[in-house]
């Protein structure tokens, strides 16, 4: 596939372990993508850990960095990532950011994973800055060309079960519920409207959870289907079993070595080997198929 382009992905940095840019600058990289990470806080490591410490970009920090590449005429970009938004007024200018680089690229992609939270609880609460209403996040939709919501988020969005058919009509031709809780199984939803109006092709992959909590890995399955769907763009169940199944052979070998350091890996929730991984990233074989229903 040779399919390649030049990102722009404002995301969180944290210091140690992978969240946020961490997750997804790297495969992307690997995946021949150049990539320009905006870090929209940078944090000491994820915030669920006991404590966190660092700073946080507002929405007037996040334009003027926007302004400083337009300043230079460096502001060509063939996709837009955004992750965890951490609040409105930062939201509000990330709609300027798609606005701007649609104005210079009309092609733009925008892939959004509208990171809300996860297993019914919000996400990054507490952490003294506000999440955006629900609400709020309804203005990101219109705008995205592919949204990746979890089943929380997907919930949280719009109620689970026509969830992706009131996306696509919302805007986004690609939508990817990229976890859904089913029996201790997971499941991955896609659903490709290829043509406004028509139904839309839907395919399902089934995922066995893995006894273990890991954080970062939503945003790097985002990073991933951004990589194959515009390698695969009319094939977006293949470009979900390739990143389904780079992922699943990174957890393994996470949880392989923290097993193998004596760790209890349901204790905790465990920082991915992503570096470790880069094989799988590359040139993964695919071990998970989806079932068109
Ligand atoms: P975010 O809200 O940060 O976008 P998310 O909740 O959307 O994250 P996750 O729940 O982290 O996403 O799931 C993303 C992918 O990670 C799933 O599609 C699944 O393949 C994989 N995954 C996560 N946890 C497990 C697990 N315990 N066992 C197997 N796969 C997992
Ligand atoms: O993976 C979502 C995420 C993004 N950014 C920060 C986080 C988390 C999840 O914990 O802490 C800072």
């Amino acid at each position: 596939p040779s399919g390649t382009g030049r990102v722009l992905s404002i995301q969180s940095h944290t210091v140690q372990g992978y969240v946020g840019n961490k997750s997804a600058v790297f495969p992307l990289q690997l995946l021949g993508y150049d990539v320009d990470p905006i870090n929209s806080v940078q944090f000491s490591n994820h915030t669920g850990y006991p404590t966190f410490k660092g700073q946080v970009l507002n929405g007037d920090q996040l334009w003027e960095l926007i302004e400083g590449l337009e300043a230079n005429n460096l502001l060509y970009y063939t996709h837009l990532l955004t992750g965890y938004i951490g609040s409105v007024s930062f939201l509000n200018t990330v709609l300027k950011v798609v606005d701007k680089l649609r104005s210079i690229n009309p092609n733009l992609t925008y892939v959004c994973d509208p990171v809300l939270g996860d297993e019914g609880k919000l996400c990054c609460a507490g952490i003294g800055i506000c999440i955006p209403r629900e609400g709020e996040n309804y203005k990101v939709v219109p705008v995205a060309s592919m949204l990746t919501p979890n089943q929380f988020e997907a919930e949280l969005l719009t109620g689970f079960r026509e969830a992706c058919n009131i996306l696509h009509a919302a805007g986004p031709s690609k939508v990817v519920i990229t976890s859904i809780n089913i029996d201790g199984n997971l499941l991955l939803i896609g659903s490709h409207q290829k043509e406004k109006g028509q139904p839309p092709a839907q395919f399902r992959i089934s995922i066995p959870k893995i006894p273990a909590y890991f954080t970062g890995t939503g945003d790097l399955m985002t990073a991933l289907l951004l990589g194959w769907s515009n390698k695969y763009p009319d094939n977006l169940d293949k470009a979900a079993e390739l990143s389904v199944s780079s992922l699943q052979a990174l957890l393994v070998r996470t949880v392989n070595d923290y097993t193998r350091a004596g760790h209890d890996c349901q204790s905790s929730s465990l920082e991915i080997r992503l570096i470790q991984s880069q094989d799988d990233i590359r040139n993964p074989e695919i071990t998970y198929k989806a079932e068109i229903y």
